[in-house]
Formats: structure tokens, C-alpha cells, sequence
């Protein structure tokens, strides 16, 4: 990318979509400052949703959440999610009544931003307008927006002893179970009544640049991708898509996207996800696939498939790690 983008359009996850996203953004600030502080490129994240949970009856999304706390430095270092210095006073009251989930780590700070969503969406304010909401506190950087207005959440088809196969939420498979559970698919209810957030689809069309960070290319990349819409403008979007390995030497950088892929019975390796995500040119998502020096012995076999791909180291160990990832990545494509 010679010119410098002026529009960068990325579908983001939780944990490692957020790192991903502090690095570019420290990047463009440096090298296309608007003299504020701030960068003239316009970064818009289209947010997955699909983790999302309602518990002790409040409305928490998890992937938004962590990437205002994480671009708005409130992010707790330590976990990845929630907040720094967080307690969990209300979580061990509810403990305490014996009222379930008990697994769930509902922190206190962390409330206040759950009970203002419950309280905006019951007043009939989109998902998409709380965000914005919740963003002019924290001053992201970024416009967020959901993928999707509408409820759409993953849940996961694991063998329970007692009862057979069944269905159970993402968070509970994520946090309870440590995705240990053997996943034999993953299924989104309400996927098909889902319509694209407003501004989602232009994002994707209206942008020099489509990026799919190191987020999960199973339950958040393909979360967002499987909201009626998104996949279609992805495809045809006259902009370069570029995506980074969630995976490197054989295993997740972060997380648990090998538990995911094993369930699709995709491979845990760099080359296996960018054929899945496929080559655009044959009908796929991606023009181009950046994967770490270790794995750069898959780089022929990419180059077949007709995506475009590049040995960077992808350790996201620290901003200007990232930071270089991020201008590795603009160069590219
Ligand atoms: N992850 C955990 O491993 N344990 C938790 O108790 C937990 C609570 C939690 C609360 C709010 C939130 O925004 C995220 C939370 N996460 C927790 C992370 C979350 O499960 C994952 O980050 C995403 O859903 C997957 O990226």
C-alpha cells in the first residue's frame, strides 16, 4: 500500500483483534498524525457479537467490550478482558445466594457497563447507538460498530453425559469448560433473522483496506461473516482484503482457536485457516495471507492457492511489535 489509507475497515474479535488494532493504531498515529494525537486515517471495526451473553440479567459483549477497554487503556493487562483493578464483589454475593452462573467472571466495574447497555437497549436504543454510547467514554480511537443490531449468539454442540448432545452457550464452552469439551460444531442462534449493523456494510465497501487481525477465524472472524450480508460484501469489495495468522508453529497465539477449528476439522496450522478463509479469487475472502517466519515453509502452497502471502514475525508481544506487524501489513497490501 503505497498511498497511505485514508479508510481501514477491520473485523475484529476479542482479545487478540483488540492487541492488533493497538499496534495499528500506534502505527498510523506515528506516520499519519491528524496533529491532535490522534491519526487522519479513519479506522472503523466491525465488532463481532456473536459471544455475547445474557447474565444475572444484564447484556454483556464480550468482543466490543474488550476492544473499547483495550484502545480506551482500561483493558486489564493481566487478562485480556474486563477491567484493570477490577473486583468482583457482586459476583461473590451472587455466589453466595447460590444463584448460577457462578462461573462467569461478572466484574464490578465492568457492571456499570452492562447495566447501562440493559438499560439503553430496554429503552430502545440499538446495540449499535449503546456502543457509540459507551465509546464516548473511552475514546477508542475508532468507530465500533456491532456486526449485527440483532441477537445472534454462538453456541456450541458438545455430548453431555447425562443429556446426550446438546447445545450449550459460547461463553459457557469458553469459561466453564475451557473449551475442553469437545466441540462437534458450533451453531448461531438467530443468525438468519441477523441483518448487518447500519454503516457495516458500507465499512467494508466504502475503505481502501479490509483487515482480518489474529482474531478466532472460527467464532469471531466467522461470527461476523456469517451475518446475511457481510460475507457477500466481502467477497466484492473493491478493496484488498488482507488477514494475519491466528496461528503460528502449529498452535493459537493466543486463546483456544485450535478447540474451533478441530470442530470444523480444519488443521491448526497458518496455511489450513487462510484455505479456509479462501483466496477471493476463487471465490474466497482474502487477497493476501500474512503468516510468522516459522511457518514460512507454507508460503509455496499459498502462493498456489492464489493468496498472496508473506513470512513476518507475527508475536504480538508488545505495541511496537504489533506496531511493526500493523505497517508490515499496510506495506502489503
Ligand atoms: N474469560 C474467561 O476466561 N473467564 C471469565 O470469567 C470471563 C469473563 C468475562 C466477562 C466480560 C467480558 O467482556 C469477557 C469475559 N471473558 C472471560 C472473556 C470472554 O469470554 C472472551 O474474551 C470472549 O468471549 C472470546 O474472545
Amino acid at each position: 500500500m503505497n498511498s497511505f489509507p485514508s479508510r481501514i475497515t477491520v473485523l475484529a474479535g476479542g482479545i487478540g483483534g483488540a492487541r492488533f488494532l493497538m499496534g495499528l493504531l500506534a502505527h498510523l498515529r506515528h506516520t499519519n498524525p491528524d496533529g491532535q494525537g490522534g491519526t487522519a486515517t479513519v479506522v472503523t471495526v466491525i465488532g463481532n457479537t456473536g459471544d455475547d451473553i445474557w447474565v444475572h440479567g444484564v447484556r454483556v459483549c464480550p468482543d466490543l467490550d474488550t476492544v473499547m477497554y483495550t484502545l480506551g487503556d482500561g483493558i486489564s493487562k493481566e487478562r485480556g478482558w474486563g477491567r484493570e483493578g477490577e473486583t468482583f464483589s457482586a459476583k461473590d454475593e451472587l455466589a453466595a445466594y447460590g444463584v448460577e452462573p457462578t462461573w462467569f467472571g461478572l466484574g464490578d466495574k465492568d457492571l456499570a457497563t452492562h447495566l447501562i447497555r440493559t438499560q439503553s437497549l430496554a429503552s430502545g436504543f440499538t446495540l449499535t447507538e449503546v456502543t457509540a454510547a459507551l465509546c464516548d467514554r473511552w475514546q477508542p480511537g475508532v468507530t465500533l460498530l456491532p456486526m449485527s443490531n440483532e441477537r445472534a449468539e454462538t453456541h456450541v454442540i458438545v455430548d453431555d453425559p447425562d443429556q446426550g448432545r446438546i447445545a450449550i452457550h459460547f461463553q459457557e464452552w469458553w469459561i466453564r469448560h475451557r473449551a475442553a469439551l469437545p466441540a462437534h460444531g458450533f451453531v448461531m442462534v438467530g443468525i438468519e433473522d441477523a441483518k448487518p449493523a447500519p454503516g457495516v456494510l458500507e465499512a467494508i465497501h466504502d475503505t481502501d483496506l479490509v483487515i482480518f487481525p489474529p482474531s478466532n477465524p472460527v467464532v469471531s472472524i466467522g461470527a461476523i461473516l456469517q451475518v446475511p450480508g457481510i460475507a457477500e460484501a466481502v467477497r466484492t469489495t473493491k478493496a484488498p482484503v488482507i488477514a494475519l495468522s491466528p496461528i503460528v508453529g502449529g498452535a493459537p497465539v493466543r486463546g483456544m482457536a485450535d478447540a474451533c477449528l478441530a470442530a470444523l476439522n480444519i488443521e491448526t496450522t497458518a496455511a489450513a485457516v487462510a484455505l479456509h478463509y479462501g483466496a477471493r479469487s476463487s471465490g474466497g475472502f482474502i487477497d493476501a495471507w500474512l503468516i510468522d517466519t516459522q511457518d514460512s515453509e507454507s508460503l509455496g502452497i499459498l502462493e498456489e492457492s492464489g493468496i498472496r502471502a508473506k513470512a513476518i514475525p507475527l508475536m504480538m508481544t508488545d505495541v511496537d511489535a504489533t506496531a511493526l506487524m500493523a505497517a508490515q501489513t499496510l506495506d502489503f497490501a
